[in-house]
């Protein structure tokens, strides 16, 4: 049935394309002939089928797929799309990428050699790139810098702050903490990670995950480590070491994590699937310590309080709570406080980075709510609410509200409002400033990170695109 799909649809589909999207033929496909329904076909359709194989044009539609999920493109080519999906009538365009999806190559478990994709040949310039990323790891001065309004004013877009890091669209960032270098991550929809000297022309792209990566930190303990989250693992790039270790592998899809103590040695992980677990680093193999139900449906994010290390929070459906991890058992576990009022799914609860008194959250219901943790009693009170669009839909990455690091009350968000913005808004909910730039910014970015002692914030697009504001 699949070859007889493939046979019928995918082939004309290829033909109609521009010949750079022909390629060579992943081997897993010889294994998608064998499957249902090739006996049905004629011998002079299997034939047809062979010489197909043969000439690896089945790697246009691999490709295909990979551009179709990068919404800058669907546009372009939808028309071939609609035209070659058109006969089969009942199948859907997600049904469809489902089946495509099948092909793509999986990364194997286990320890991975941080080895760059094909740039063609600029293996060099990653050597350089690891080499400055871990010389900037040794020292690190991290001074508090509290700007104003005015800092936020001078912080400006230009077009040679802008590069295409990832292929696809951005579903997490982590900023260096260096002071002279900036150096940032950025992890996409297909599970690659790009890293990226802003001073420098090009991004460097590495493989670790073959799904959405996330969550990313580098280690607040030892920022030569990066660590990186997708579905089914949570890895440690060591550039000292130049791999990208496993943490921990998962059979329940992995959402978040968050380091439960500042030598980043015990991590907490939120599942898709509503529990929360326990990693420590130090114990031998990949799975978790602990797995809690903590009566969520769905956890998006885990986040630490940054004082008080042993609460941490999670959001999921429409819950928001905090739990104390020392009391934490597998069933059962009641929270030390409820952030209440949200009606639909909530997409981020972050604590405030200094004292962890406020918590900014997203929540489908558009509204973005700041609450009052001061006193961690069972219902934290709502500070302040914010009408925020966010009707990101299908092809943007939810929007995450996340705090500057260096302020206590001030947070960071992305924005469907035209022309296109981040926009920093104060816990009181006044809007303090909206970062644009009419010539280079036309797109929305959901996913933003904010340096840690510098006025800097970098914003990721859906076409794997950073814009660095700066000074
Ligand atoms: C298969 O390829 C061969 C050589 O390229 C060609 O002669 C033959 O006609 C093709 N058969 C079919 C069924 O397309
Ligand atoms: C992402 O940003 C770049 C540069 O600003 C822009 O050219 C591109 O169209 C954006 N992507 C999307 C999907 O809007
Ligand atoms: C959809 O298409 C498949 C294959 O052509 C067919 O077997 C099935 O009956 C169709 N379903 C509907 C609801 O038309
Ligand atoms: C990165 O940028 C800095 C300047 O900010 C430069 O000294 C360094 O050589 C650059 N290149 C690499 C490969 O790290
Ligand atoms: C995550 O992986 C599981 C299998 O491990 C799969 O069922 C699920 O659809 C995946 N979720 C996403 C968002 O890719
Ligand atoms: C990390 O911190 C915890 C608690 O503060 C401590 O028990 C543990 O030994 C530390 N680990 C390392 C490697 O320093
Ligand atoms: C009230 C409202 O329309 N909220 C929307 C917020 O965005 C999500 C998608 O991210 C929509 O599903 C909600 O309808």
């Amino acid at each position: 049935y699949v070859s007889l799909f493939v046979y019928k649809y995918i082939e004309p589909l290829l033909n109609n394309l521009d010949n750079q999207f022909r390629g060579s033929l992943p081997r897993s496909l010889g294994c998608l002939l064998q499957a249902d329904g090739y006996s049905q076909l004629s011998a002079y359709e299997r034939k047809r089928l062979k010489n197909i194989t043969e000439n690896a044009k089945f790697f246009a539609a691999l490709k295909l797929h990979e551009v179709c999920m990068d919404s800058e493109h669907v546009l372009r080519i939808s028309g071939v799309w609609k035209a070659a999906i058109h006969p089969i009538g009942n199948f859907s365009w997600f049904e469809l990428r489902k089946l495509l999806l099948l092909f793509q190559p999986q990364v194997p478990a286990g320890p991975l050699p941080m080895v760059p994709e094909d740039q063609g040949g600029n293996s060099e310039l990653t050597e350089d790139l690891l080499t400055t990323w871990m010389r900037i790891s040794e020292v690190l001065l991290v001074k508090l810098v509290i700007f104003g309004q005015d800092m936020l004013t001078s912080m400006v877009l230009s077009e040679e702050n802008i590069r295409k890091v990832v292929k696809y669209r951005v579903c997490s960032m982590a900023i260096h903490p260096s002071e002279s270098i900036l150096f940032v991550a950025a992890g996409d929809k297909s599970g690659q990670i790009g890293l990226w000297n802003v001073s420098e022309e090009g991004a460097h792209v590495f493989v670790p995950h073959s799904d959405p990566v996330s969550c990313m930190h580098f280690s607040p303990f030892n920022p030569a480590h990066l660590l990186s989250l997708s579905n089914d693992t949570l890895r440690c790039g060591d550039v000292t070491r130049a791999v990208f270790d496993e943490i921990c592998r998962s059979e329940e899809s992995l959402s978040s994590f968050d380091f439960l103590e500042d030598n980043a040695s015990t991590a907490i992980v939120g599942h898709w699937g509503g529990n929360v677990a326990i990693v420590d680093r130090r114990t031998p193999g990949t799975s978790s310590e602990l797995s809690a139900d903590i009566g969520f449906k769905r956890t998006r994010t885990v986040h630490v309080h940054p004082v008080n290390k042993q609460y941490f929070m999670a959001a999921g459906s429409v819950d928001v709570c905090i739990y104390d991890v020392r009391h934490l058992k597998s069933r059962g576990n009641k929270p030390v406080s409820s952030l209440k009022g949200h009606t639909k799914s909530v997409a981020s609860a972050y604590f405030s980075p200094v004292t962890g008194s406020r918590v900014v959250t997203v929540c489908a219901d558009d509204k973005l709510r700041v609450y009052d943790t001061s006193s961690l009693s069972s219902t934290a009170a709502v500070l302040s609410t914010v009408r925020h669009n966010n009707n990101t839909g299908r092809w943007l990455t939810r929007f995450q509200a996340i705090w500057d690091p260096k302020r206590e009350d001030c947070f960071v968000v992305g924005s469907m409002a035209r022309p296109r913005q981040i926009e920093v808004f104060q816990d009181t909910g006044k809007l303090l400033h909206s970062f644009s730039n009419l010539d280079c910014l036309g797109s929305v970015c959901s996913i933003n990170v904010v340096h840690p002692s510098k006025n800097i914030l970098v914003g990721g697009n859906s076409s794997g695109r950073l814009h660095v504001f700066k000074e």
